[in-house]
């Protein structure tokens, strides 16, 4: 098999009958807002190649919309594209259960090294970054990239799918949460008064962005998790200035450094909750040493929007599969379905099926469900129902679902509850509008 680039992908969504292309749109909102129509579309959208993007040279493209039908998944996962839901959970379940992880291959030459920039000729602005939505603080070229990142103690190298804003020719601003890989090792960096080195690609395989957009474990590099997927090493060349290793095959890489105390407003960006979760405020910043593209270069765009989007659709079969392996792992009896549900942007309500054989079977599985490393961050709600209800159908579920995964509850953010083979209907009783009270009485 032959290693796949974006370009490789394209060709492959469109056999699928699965690309459009879109000519002659603003990447100032208009990109964002009809991506997001896509979003919303579920398996009946189309990856969307953006070209003749105003104000910018022919061939200067955005891909969105990669990975929002299971069609467009299977095929990135090299898997076949005949499932229904949890029929693909278990399949990757199985997938990357077996997988034997493959370093990356060293390589001298790719096409992302076309064009090589260094110093006053860097300008991020020569890339038609999207202005995803209206309230956002600024132009986001990364949104599906990865940051590259190597752990000074430890030697392993990161791939983090964290947001990346322009702030002006060779300055860029990332956001990355608490906990994240790529954040603690930032933070080592910083705590020694060191500045950290970074790569980041904006432009490549999905399944990279897939992976970097995922809870692969601790310690493993999304390279590595990536080759075993693929059964082929993802060709890397090793950065001039970082020395990091950078996808050869990439569309536009930059290698940085990110200095303790530079910090800069970053924000507000739109989330995958539906709404600005955070105000403006001064997060860190790399400052770009080198800039490599493709001739003709395509940024991957993954913006978050209401749900469901593009990316949280990806990650529910993801993150349902992750949980059910750590499920098993823990040794959970007899779970027959796991659905990381598209109205709490897959994280904030999982869903589980169990046949059930014991007292106690059900709160077990719940327990684990909701504690375990893939089910852990902003996990919310668990439900945990009969073998005789598919999770992953979407018809068994009222539409109050979606307001109890935004919901707010107040009783302890990390308590889930366990609705143990009552139905999902059950679960509104958790609903924050009613007072706790009522929640017990309903
Ligand atoms: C399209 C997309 C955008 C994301 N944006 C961010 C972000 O801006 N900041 C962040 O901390 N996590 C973001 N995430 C979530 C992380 O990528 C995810 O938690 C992942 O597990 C992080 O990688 P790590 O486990 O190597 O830290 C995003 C995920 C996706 C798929
Ligand atoms: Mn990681």
């Amino acid at each position: 098999m032959e290693s796949r680039d974006l370009r490789g992908w394209i060709r492959a969504a469109e056999a699928l009958g699965e690309l459009k292309k879109i000519d002659g749109a603003d990447w100032d909102v208009e990109i964002g807002a009809v991506t997001e129509l896509g979003h919303h579309r579920g398996e009946q959208s189309h990856a969307l190649l953006f070209d003749h993007i105003k104000g910018y040279p022919d061939g200067y493209r955005v891909l969105s919309n990669t990975l929002n039908t299971t069609k467009r998944l299977a095929m990135t996962l090299h898997m076949d594209t005949n499932y229904t839901r949890l029929q693909f959970v278990k399949d990757i379940k199985k997938h990357i259960t077996d997988l034997e992880y493959l370093k990356p291959e060293v390589v001298k030459d790719g096409p992302i090294m076309e064009n090589v920039i260094e110093g006053k000729d860097i300008d991020m602005f020569k890339f038609p970054s999207p202005k995803w939505h209206e309230l956002d603080g600024g132009r986001y070229i990364g949104t599906g990239s990865v940051d590259i990142t190597v752990d000074p103690d430890e030697g392993w190298v990161n791939l983090g799918t964290y947001r990346v804003m322009v702030h002006d020719r060779d300055t860029l601003g990332f956001f990355i949460s608490p906990g994240k890989q790529g954040r603690i090792m930032r933070e080592k960096y910083f705590a020694r008064g060191q500045s950290c080195k970074l790569a980041v690609s904006f432009g490549h395989d999905p399944l990279l962005y897939l992976a970097g957009g995922m809870e692969v474990p601790y310690g493993v590099s999304e390279y590595e998790w990536v080759g075993g997927l693929q059964g082929l090493p993802v060709q890397v060349i090793k950065g001039e200035y970082t020395g990091l290793p950078i996808p050869a095959s990439s569309e536009i890489v930059v290698e940085c450094e990110a200095v303790p105390g530079e910090d800069h407003n970053e924000g507000p960006f739109g989330e995958w909750t539906g709404y600005y979760a955070s105000n403006m405020r001064p997060e860190p910043t790399m400052k770009v040493k080198r800039l490599y593209h493709r001739n003709n270069p395509i940024i991957l765009g993954a913006p978050p929007t209401r749900p469901p989007c593009e990316f949280n659709y990806m990650r529910c079969f993801m993150r349902s599969a992750l949980i059910w392996q750590e499920l098993e792992k823990a040794g959970v009896p007899d779970v027959t379905g796991v659905w990381c549900h598209e109205a709490g942007g897959s994280r904030l309500l999982t869903m589980v099926s169990i046949k059930q054989r014991y007292p106690g079977h059900a709160r077990q599985a719940g327990m684990i469900a909701a504690y375990c490393h893939a089910g852990a961050y902003l996990g919310r709600y668990t439900i945990v129902v009969d073998d005789d209800i598919d999770v992953t159908n979407n018809r068994n579920h009222p539409p109050q679902l979606e307001r109890i995964a935004r919901s707010n509850h107040s009783h302890g953010a990390a308590r889930a509850q366990f609705a143990g083979c009552h139905r999902c209907l059950q679960a509104l009783r958790m609903d924050e509008r009613l007072s706790p009270r009522r929640r017990i009485k309903s």
